[in-house]
């Protein structure tokens, strides 16, 4: 099989790249070693920032996003039984959209379907080779059979614990880890969200938060142990300690059906370079941040507005220093997202062994941050997200 851009993986990364370069004439294959269901059900990620939401309804993604999508004016940071908003409208004249990651990847199905596209599901590469050469290869299993993609480029789209950032060797790759002593236990659950907009609650037992998909499916998380099993958390615990650590005054939160329940570890991630020869990684094949400030899909969408920019001059015009540039494109608001990321976990989570000095300091952090107008507004215009450049792109 050939194609001019191999590309592993049909997570947001992936299948956006492939849209950006079917806009432009760019043929391409995309690889998942899931089936559709599979990769159209996984519950993540649920935030849209302004540019991202944007970028979607810009490139013909974005119909169903703003018939269904929540869009959200501000977030509430809720600590010592108070709760303030931070207003994004106002601090910043942005939003983001409360749509579901798996939403966001079946309209990218879809349109690439429609398209008439190449999508090879239950396909998993296990090496990708030739990259020091303009001829690269991966090498994939598919019903039984070991086959060969063979490219002009190969973008490695295959999150976290995918064969691309494997296939560099280590010596080329510096890379930097954090993990953090708690993780997400998560909860989707049929009940009307007890809050218009997200709160993110820091309390004595731990931090909660309160999301949702709809106006009628809520998604809740609480700070819990990494080690933690699931199995001793029936329904009914989940809710009491949800209640609790969410508590304010007039606050009633509305229980019903629990329809999935999940466990996320909390790390930071970051590999660099983001290139080798033609193998370019981008999302989370290449980085990782906590969620707690809703990151990890946006970084993802900006990694790929500078990879399609790369790849149209490469294969429209034949000029390689798209390439050559885009790790460090990639890598300078990866870092500053990093620390937003990083950030937001650390004023909002509590450490099993922290001193009462520490939850005063960050009870005093979030005073400060939401009684400054110049800090709500550093706030707001991270979670909004920074700019991005959709020029040439849309
Ligand atoms: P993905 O989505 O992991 O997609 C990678 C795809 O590659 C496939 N794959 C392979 N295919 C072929 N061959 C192989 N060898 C392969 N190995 C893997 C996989 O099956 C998969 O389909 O990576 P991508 O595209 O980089 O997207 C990244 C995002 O998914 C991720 O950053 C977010 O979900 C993170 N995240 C959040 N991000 C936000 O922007 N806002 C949020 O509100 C948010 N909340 C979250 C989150 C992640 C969470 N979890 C579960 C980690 C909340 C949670 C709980
Ligand atoms: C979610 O709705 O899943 C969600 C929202 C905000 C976050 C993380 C996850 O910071």
């Amino acid at each position: 099989m050939r194609t001019r851009v191999a590309i592993i993986g049909a997570g947001p990364a992936g299948l956006l790249l492939a849209h950006l370069l079917h806009r432009r004439g760019i043929d391409s294959v995309v690889l998942e070693r899931h089936d559709r269901g599979h990769v159209e059900r996984r519950i993540r990620a649920g935030v849209m920032e302004h540019d991202v939401a944007e970028l979607l309804d810009r490139v013909g993604l974005g119909a169903r996003m703003r018939r269904q999508g929540l869009v959200h004016g501000g977030i509430n940071l809720r600590f010592a039984g108070r709760t303030v908003r931070v207003d994004f409208r106002k601090l910043v004249g942005r939003t983001v959209t409360v749509y579901g990651q798996h939403e966001v990847v079946k309209d990218m199905i879809r349109a690439r379907l429609d398209a008439g596209a190449p999508i090879l599901f239950e396909a998993e590469a296990v090496a990708v080779e030739d990259v020091a050469t303009s001829r690269p290869v991966v090498v994939f299993r598919h019903r039984g059979e070991v086959r060969r993609l063979e490219a002009e480029v190969v973008a490695g789209c295959d999150g976290f614990h995918g064969v691309a950032r494997r296939s560099i060797p280590t010596s080329h790759l510096t890379t930097y880890e954090r993990r953090y002593p708690y993780a997400w236990l998560g909860i989707l659950a049929e009940a009307r969200p007890a809050s218009e907009e997200l709160v993110y609650a820091h309390h004595e037992r731990g931090f909660a938060l309160l999301s949702m998909r709809s106006p009628t499916l809520s998604r809740l998380y609480i700070q819990v142990p990494p080690d933690t099993d699931l199995a001793d958390w029936p329904d009914g615990r989940i809710w009491d300690e949800l209640e609790t650590r969410l508590a304010a005054p007039g606050f009633r939160l509305e229980r019903g059906p629990v329809i999935q329940k999940d466990l996320t570890v909390m790390r930071s991630f970051v590999t660099e370079p983001m290139r080798h020869g033609r193998l370019l990684l981008a999302g989370d094949a290449s980085h990782i941040v906590p969620p707690t400030g809703a990151k990890g899909l946006n970084l993802a969408v900006a990694d790929v507005t500078h990879l399609a920019r790369a790849l149209f001059a490469l294969l429209k015009e034949g000029r390689e220093d798209g390439l050559e540039r885009y790790s460090a494109l990639c890598l300078a608001r990866i870092w500053k997202v990093q620390h937003f990321s990083w950030w937001m976990t650390t004023m909002l989570h509590r450490d099993e062994d922290e001193l009462p000095f520490d939850h005063r300091r960050r009870l005093g952090e979030l005073e400060a941050v939401t009684g400054s107008r110049a800090a709500a507004t550093w706030l707001a215009e991270n979670y909004t997200g920074l700019p991005l450049d959709l020029d040439d792109l849309v």
